[in-house]
């Protein structure tokens, strides 16, 4: 539901400003993320825009909840979006189909490219092993990042229970389990589940298990799914948070910025929500700002996404969605600093002097957990066996919500027939009594 009403207010606002004689260059079309913003961040960059460069734009914004879904809105659709959010792996996959703009960070006056001043040398590198042959540092701007991981609820599940993959079939939760519908960030975990031993006895890296779209890995992730499938509450895109507060469910495969924010929300319900990495290891990703090839609107744009790196408006995100910025300037940590929580080791993020802080360690994951994780990568062509796979593994699946949904909406074209067919009826039979 709250997918269409942004998708409505998202094209209400679009045809209000062509109404409204709006040329396009005074437009700018985000695509981002739902629940991914801090609050008045996008009236602020509007007037920030007119202050800096005495021109006026209106943002139309638009959200999504899978990667997917975007990528196709641009791959096939050819969406004129000015600014979007994937993920890595779908940067990767959007650069190596040119479907990105390189970035005119000289476009910029240097007092305010937030971008340099605040880049990340840790978020620089991983965005430098996104492809070994176009440096992405030239393409993209990373936004938030985390890990994926397990939101649990310790009344119902023991932290020893929640250390592992093997949770989801597990069954003791039977209906109680919230699985993320992205299929790329629940293979990944499951396959490092299923390999573990041959990543202890070195056979394998986690890198290599990112890239690994083998027949037989795919069948092995599958007949996991297939067996958890039991269990499964929801295969979700937004609500899962929603879900684990309500307790409805009380396993949920999660980004740890959901994590965050459901932990939160809970405990003002008075309900505990954990979260957790498991043991045998997991992906680390980022989301990053593009500017895709059909843009029209590349200046509004570039000044977008430096007005979200500067460093008052990434704490304003953070703070508002629970995410953790890729922001690498140093107040953006202290801002988070909180003596209540145990010293964790940012160093790998924030240099030396960064090994023992107090800060929430879901938001910022400590080194031990990043050493465990990897990237994901784009599998090309064969990321529709996965599309497949998972469709087939979710298949049968469908919630009674998407039933009553369908028997809704079969109702109502029922009724909008009838009611054609009843005034055809009337009028013929008044144009009869006319003559
Ligand atoms: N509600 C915003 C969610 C954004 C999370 N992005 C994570 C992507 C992992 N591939």
């Amino acid at each position: 539901m709250k997918k269409t009403i942004n998708f409505i207010l998202g094209v209400a606002a679009l045809l209000v400003a062509v109404a409204c004689g709006s040329d396009r260059s005074e437009i700018l079309k985000v695509y981002n993320w739902s629940d991914y913003i801090g609050e008045d961040v996008i009236s602020d960059f509007e007037a920030w825009y007119k202050e800096q460069t005495g021109e006026s734009i209106q943002v139309v914004y638009q959200t999504f909840d899978i990667n997917e879904t975007m990528l196709s809105k641009i791959e096939k659709g050819h969406e004129d979006y000015d600014v979007v959010c994937p993920s890595d792996y779908i940067i990767e996959r959007m650069l190596n189909n040119g479907l990105l703009l390189p970035l005119d960070l000289k476009a910029l006056p240097d007092s305010i490219n937030y971008i340099e001043q605040n880049a990340s040398p840790y978020i620089q590198k991983m965005f430098r092993e996104i492809n070994p042959e176009i440096d992405a540092n030239d393409y993209s701007v990373a936004y938030m990042w985390g890990t994926t991981g397990i939101i649990y609820n310790p009344k119902y599940v023991t932290d020893e229970e929640a250390a592992t993959w093997n949770v989801m079939r597990n069954p003791k939760f039977k209906d109680k389990l919230l699985v993320k519908d992205a299929a790329r960030d629940v293979y990944g975990p499951v396959l490092i589940y299923l390999k573990q031993q041959e990543l202890k006895d070195s056979l394998v890296t986690l890198q290599e298990l990112m890239s690994d779209s083998s027949d037989e890995s795919l069948a092995a992730v599958e007949s996991f799914l297939r067996e958890a499938k039991d269990n499964v509450l929801g295969w979700e895109a937004d609500f899962g948070k929603d879900q684990m507060t309500k307790e409805l469910g009380v396993v949920s495969i999660n980004w740890s910025g959901d994590a965050v924010w459901a932990i939160e929300e809970a405990a003002e319900l008075g309900v505990e929500l954990r979260y957790v990495v498991p043991e045998e290891g997991s992906t680390v990703w980022f989301d990053g700002w593009v500017i895709p090839k059909y843009a029209h609107n590349v200046k509004a744009a570039t000044y977008f996404i430096d007005f979200m790196c500067r460093k008052d408006i990434a704490i304003r995100n953070m703070d508002g969605t629970g995410y953790v910025s890729a922001n690498g300037a140093y107040e953006v940590l202290e801002s988070q600093i909180d003596e209540e929580y145990d010293p964790i080791n940012l160093s790998y993020f924030f240099g030396e002097g960064a090994d023992s802080i107090c800060v929430n360690p879901t938001l910022y994951p400590d080194l031990a957990v990043i050493e465990r994780c990897a990237l994901e990568h784009d599998w090309g062509e064969d990321t529709d066996k996965l599309i497949e796979m998972w469709a087939r593994v979710k298949g049968d699946n469908a919630s009674s919500f998407t039933y009553v949904i369908i028997i809704a909406a079969a109702a109502i074209i029922a009724f909008a027939i009838y009611r054609a067919a009843a005034s055809r009826k009337k009028k013929a039979s008044r144009k009869a009594g006319r003559k």
